[in-house]
């Protein structure tokens, strides 16, 4: 198959739909809006919705009924990078090739931006429309673990040990708590959010979780890597900042080799757990090897 026509694809569909949704800034409140419109379309790759899709089209359900939760994991994304940003945080000036938030809108708007995008996302999710393949407590479910994912037993917990770890000495059962969690945990609630929706029976949900955790650790080391060796202009944020901050990375903690050679064996490992699929999953597999070769 060919990938770069499988995402462009899945992405236009993701840009129509959050177009859709999202309204024109007006009213007293319109800078919020703004600013939460300013990072959502400044053009990121839409890996986790591309992910929710894959995750129902390997179950061999219909993409049509993931559409409002895979917009709501890119709305969570989104939040989590504006956050990350921060100069309480990262203090990152540039982010998808733009300045960062609030490096336009100002602190205040942009930590509001976060949470007016982190909200929307719970309510976006409310309005996945039910159907005879498709019920309550199914959407119930998922919502509930895509909270999790992205709460203090995922991103928000990774995202506070990597900070509180910053310029400390770890091991890499650290290193891979932060990982698993920080990136990790939203990737793979995206892949497995799909499953359940696509009406995937535990078996299937199961091995695409394995899928998930694989690809999510994978794909942070990926971004470690680019962080040493990556090109700032096709990455559209500046590179070298991990070092110079002292962050818990794999190559500082392990080292660049043996860093690929984790990264390998996990996609290897993510291939592997979807042996049960016939080629309705090709997609998933083309993504994880993606991960490894991607340069931005
Ligand atoms: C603030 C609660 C909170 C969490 C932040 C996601 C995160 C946790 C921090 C981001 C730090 C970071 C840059 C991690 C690297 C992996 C990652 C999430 C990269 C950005 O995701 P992409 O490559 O970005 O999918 P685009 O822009 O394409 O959507």
């Amino acid at each position: 198959m060919d990938l770069k026509s499988y995402l462009n694809e899945k992405r236009e569909i993701i840009e129509a739909s959050l177009k859709n949704y999202f309204p024109e800034p007006q009213g007293p409140a319109a800078d919020v809006i703004k600013a939460m419109n300013y990072s959502l379309f400044a053009g990121g790759k839409r890996l986790r919705p591309i992910l929710c899709m894959a995750g129902a089209e390997a179950v061999g359900g219909d993409e049509k009924d993931v559409i409002p939760v895979a917009c709501a994991l890119e709305l969570i994304h989104t939040y989590s990078l504006i956050h990350d940003d921060l100069p309480v945080m990262d203090n990152d000036d540039m982010r998808r090739g733009k300045p960062t938030s609030h490096k336009v809108f100002g602190e205040a708007v942009a930590v509001l931006a976060g949470d007016g995008l982190l909200t929307e996302a719970f309510h976006l999710m409310t309005e996945t429309v039910l159907t005879d393949r498709l019920d309550s407590l199914t959407l119930l479910n998922v919502m509930g673990m895509i909270a999790t994912a992205a709460g203090y037993g995922g991103m928000v917990g990774g995202q506070v040990v990597d900070i509180q770890m910053e310029g400390k000495e770890v091991d890499a059962d650290i290193v891979e708590f932060i990982h698993r969690r920080k990136t990790g945990a939203l990737i793979t609630a995206s892949v497995r959010a799909g499953a359940f929706l696509g009406g995937g029976n535990e078996h299937q949900v199961n091995a695409i979780t394995s899928y998930g955790k694989n690809i999510g650790l994978a794909f942070q080391i990926s971004d470690d890597i680019l962080d040493v060796e990556g090109d700032s202009r096709r990455m559209g944020k500046n590179v070298g900042g991990d070092a110079r901050k002292k962050k818990i990375t794999y190559p500082a903690v392990l080292g660049l080799g043996r860093s690929k050679e984790i990264q390998e064996k996990t996609i290897k490992e993510a291939i592997e757990s979807l042996e049960p699929f016939d080629q309705k999953a090709d997609p998933l597999r083309h993504i994880a090897q993606y991960i490894i070769e991607r340069k931005r």
